[in-house]
């Protein structure tokens, strides 16, 4: 997938009030392209970002040392993230809070809350985190690409959760959120100027073709390290992966719990249907930036794709995946 690498006018550098000096001159030695709702995204070592993730992520490649219990659930935006963050909260800390207890921290806070992004949060506005005050394991959500994760990832015990979504259905939710998001002075992004964007790569921690695959091969390599779910699978079956995903962090489900139908009452908790109603995700904000939790559950279905696409778009969108995954073993059922 090629990359449009040009270094276009300067004049748009964000200001030292909003990213660090550090960053800022960076800025100016990095390819950037029109941004989805910032005036610009940058190429930062292979991937697309807005300025301030830029500067959170230096910091955090500087400072987040990962421990071998630390658990990092990433995604790309907007292919599961919020629903991979809940049910590996719900899975690692069943002992700590029962499905069916009704002060389950995901009734009352959004999961962002309590898996909190690397880039957002924790090393977020040129904070530094204190990690040992989070309680242990330590459940943190990124999007930054495998590759671009601080050596101690890879050197640590520390175990990577990864969700994938078609890409299909993957451009449908974030044009949504975007134009929702965008601000007014942006005027409206049309469909076509998105998909373009998403196809040519330049979208927030993209190309999502290199992102998955970064994950992909690591998991094929080491999949000790790297859990690799679809989306698409989990919604298919959520208890099988939920059973997976206990094994794989080191929790598994025990015959007790089994009988309990704890498994089932994790999946129902964590679905779609049961997040979108509580109170914190209709009215809450702020739990990732400044926005309203509501914008994170849109229909949470497979397949939305089919009443946006055109058949350019789709054989457009086929053609890249076809370049960019062939060989790879990794493939989608669209
Ligand atoms: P993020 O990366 O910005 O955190 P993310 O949670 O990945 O966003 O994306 C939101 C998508 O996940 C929405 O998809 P849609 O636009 O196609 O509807 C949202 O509806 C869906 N989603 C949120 N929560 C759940 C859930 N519990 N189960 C399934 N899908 C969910």
């Amino acid at each position: 997938m090629g990359i449009t690498q040009t270094i276009e006018n300067q004049s748009n550098t964000p200001s030292s009030d909003e990213v660090s000096q550090e960053c800022r001159e960076l800025l100016t030695t990095l390819p950037k392209e029109k941004g989805w709702r910032t005036s610009n995204i940058y190429l930062y070592q292979n991937f697309w970002c807005q300025p301030k993730e830029i500067d959170a992520i230096i910091s955090m490649q500087k400072h987040y040392i990962a421990e071998d219990t630390d658990i990092i659930v990433s995604t790309i935006p907007k292919s599961g993230t919020t629903w991979l963050k809940a049910l590996c909260f719900a899975v690692a800390n069943r002992r700590l809070y029962a499905h069916d207890s009704t002060t389950h921290p995901l009734l009352t806070s959004n999961p962002h809350a309590l898996v909190p992004f690397l880039e957002y949060k924790l090393f977020a506005n040129q904070e530094i985190p204190d990690m040992s005050r989070l309680p242990r394991p330590h459940l943190v959500g990124t999007h930054v690409p495998l590759g671009a994760l601080p050596d101690s990832v890879r050197e640590s015990q520390c175990k990577i959760v990864y969700m994938v979504r078609n890409p299909f259905d993957t451009f449908v939710s974030i044009w949504h959120f975007m134009s929702n998001l965008r601000p007014d002075s942006f005027g409206p992004l049309s469909v076509q100027e998105g998909f373009d964007m998403y196809c040519r790569g330049t979208i927030g921690f993209g190309p999502y073709w290199d992102h998955m695959l970064g994950y992909w091969h690591e998991s094929l390599r080491n999949p000790n390290k790297v859990l690799f779910l679809r989306y698409e699978d989990v919604k298919e079956d959520a208890g099988f992966h939920l059973r997976k995903l206990a094994d794989f962090l080191g929790f598994p489900v025990s015959a007790e719990e089994e009988e309990e139908g704890v498994v089932e009452g994790i999946a129902k908790m964590c679905s779609f249907e049961q997040m979108k109603e509580l109170e914190v995700n209709k009215k809450g904000k702020g739990a990732i930036v400044d926005f309203e939790n509501k914008n994170l559950f849109r229909k949470g279905v497979v397949g939305d794709w089919v009443n946006h696409f055109t058949p350019e778009m789709v054989e457009r969108l086929s053609k890249i995946m076809e370049e960019n995954l062939a060989g790879s073993g990794l493939s989608f059922k669209i």
